[in-house]
């Protein structure tokens, strides 16, 4: 970020549309349900929006439009997933608090850089 915005306003690293499910709560199992969610990772956090009108730029600022959900990257851990869906490109996210989400997109080159990115910032807290 820009000295200008340090502090303020977090780093908008990546946003776009990917299926998703949660199959964890808690470490708690759930039944998958299989869904498109806008996803916004934004400084330390990856937001879900199931609303497309989220899918505006403007609607991301800070009240503009309520997340469905939201997940501290800190401390999460990132694996491909392929074994766990009849789906291809995978993932699978698991947070501290031990909730678990299956991201997926038919195009590889979007997934691959869905997981680089999740895991640049996974690595940049790991080192804080
Ligand atoms: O891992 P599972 O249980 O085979 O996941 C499938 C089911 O959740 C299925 O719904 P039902 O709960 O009605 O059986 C979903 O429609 C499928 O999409 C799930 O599998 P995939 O392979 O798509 O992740």
């Amino acid at each position: 970020s820009s000295p200008d915005n340090e502090g303020v306003t977090p780093e908008l690293e990546k946003a776009g549309l990917l299926n998703k499910t949660k199959i964890a709560e808690g470490g708690r199992k759930l039944r998958k349900n299989w869904n498109p969610s806008w996803v916004v990772l934004v400084g330390n956090s990856l937001v879900f929006f199931k609303d497309p009108k989220s899918q505006n730029p403007e609607s991301w600022k800070p009240g503009n439009s309520r997340p469905e959900s939201s997940v501290d990257l800190r401390g999460a851990q990132l694996q491909w997933a392929n074994d766990l869906s009849s789906k291809k490109n995978v993932f699978k996210l698991r947070t501290v608090t031990g909730n678990e989400y299956l991201l997926q997109s038919e195009t590889d080159s979007l997934i691959r850089e869905w997981y680089m990115t999740i895991q640049r910032v996974i690595d940049r807290l790991d080192a804080e």
